[in-house]
């Protein structure tokens, strides 16, 4: 039963004091989603094709390979789609449902807690959506939400002689889609080990089959997330802000995340200067943020899916 891996006094301890909490914060990161199967960013997760996730989410890499960078987008688009919001993710939907005073800020782009129901006006996308598609031109303001059209242009479609790229709830760590992302264009047989050092080339596609703007009708569209160097959306950094500065904050839920990227890791000591007490949910228990645990915190360790239902239970009950 999952509620055998947490500790039972720090599970008792947690759930006697979120049932007195009314300000609450949660930060998600990618971990919450590799309990749905999807690949995270970092560690055995995070290579795509033996390249550095976190190396294709930069403008430069844009600018200097707009087609690699689009197929690595095309392919994460699709297994977001395959992939089904988590027990996790219900559950902090339930939780805003039930608190209007709790929002949750996620780094993730994968549309899963939308897709789990979580009230928009209290979920926060600080890392913008694979789903969101703007027009690159310094003229162009052109921006388009909620295009689930997959593949966006017939040269972004998935070979067919692709290995089936179907995110599963049983790979708790993303581990096996991130080996299908780095096979993919091999069209070769997933093996259990299978991760290749090789860079495996991948088909050249001309600028021309991109996908354009329709407005200008000359500029690239480049997916609408945010990457390395860029500024995070204002609007959603100041509503984020107005609440944090609102009052005081009983706690703060972390998950999922190795906590760090910038500013978003950066809430975990905002929310703590303003009273929060912290509980980090995650698999390793050294991804707990450059200024670490302090006496008061809880982390639990394990899958997100699992553990984060079994500490809201109290407060929500089964989902
Ligand atoms: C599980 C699990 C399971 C696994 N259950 N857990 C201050 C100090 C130093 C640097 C900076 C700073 N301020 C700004 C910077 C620069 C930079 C930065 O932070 N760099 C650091 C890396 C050093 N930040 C920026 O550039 C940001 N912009 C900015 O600050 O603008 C102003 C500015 C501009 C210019 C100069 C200075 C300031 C923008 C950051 C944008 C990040 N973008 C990405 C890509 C988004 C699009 C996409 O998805 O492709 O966001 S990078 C990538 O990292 C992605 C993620 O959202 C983000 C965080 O990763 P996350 O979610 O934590 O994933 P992982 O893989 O790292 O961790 C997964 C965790 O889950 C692990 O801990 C696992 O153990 C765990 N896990 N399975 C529970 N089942």
């Amino acid at each position: 039963m999952a509620s055998s891996a947490i500790p039972a006094a720090d599970l008792r301890s947690f759930a006697e004091y979120l049932k007195g909490c009314k300000r609450i914060i949660a930060l998600l990161g990618a971990g919450i989603s590799a309990s749905s199967g999807l690949p995270t960013f970092r560690g055995a997760g995070g290579l795509w094709r033996s390249y550095e996730a976190t190396d294709l989410a930069t403008p430069e890499a844009f600018d200097a390979n707009p087609d690699l960078v689009w197929q690595f987008y095309s392919y994460r688009r699709h297994m977001a789609l395959k992939a089904q919001p988590n027990r996790a993710h219900y559950a902090l939907a339930e939780l805003a449902r039930r608190n209007t005073d709790f929002i949750t800020l996620t780094q993730n782009v994968d549309g899963l807690s939308p897709r789990a129901n979580h009230p928009s006006k209290q979920l926060h996308h600080l890392h913008g959506s694979l789903f969101t598609v703007k027009c690159t031109s310094f003229y162009c303001t052109y921006s388009r939400e909620n295009d689930f059209t997959d593949p966006l242009v017939p040269a972004l479609a998935i070979p067919d002689n692709t290995p089936e790229l179907n995110p599963s709830t049983d790979d708790k760590t993303g581990e096996v889609a991130s080996r299908s992302l780095s096979q993919a264009l091999k069209g070769g047989e997933i093996k259990e080990a299978d991760i290749s050092d090789e860079r495996v080339p991948l088909p050249a596609l001309s600028t021309d089959v991109l996908p354009h703007c329709p407005k200008c009708k000359e500029g690239l569209l480049r997916p609408g997330v945010v990457w390395f160097g860029e500024s995070l959306p204002s609007k959603t950094l100041n509503q984020v802000d107005k609440w944090m500065n609102a009052a005081f904050v009983d706690l703060i839920l972390v998950i999922g995340t190795s906590s760090k990227v910038y500013p978003a890791a950066g809430y975990v000591d905002k929310a703590r200067a303003r009273g929060a007490r912290v509980a980090v949910v995650n698999m390793d228990r050294n991804d707990v943020g450059s200024s670490g645990l302090q006496p008061g915190d809880w982390f639990f360790q394990g899958d997100a899916g699992t553990i984060v239902p079994e500490l809201l239970k109290g407060v929500i009950g089964e989902v």
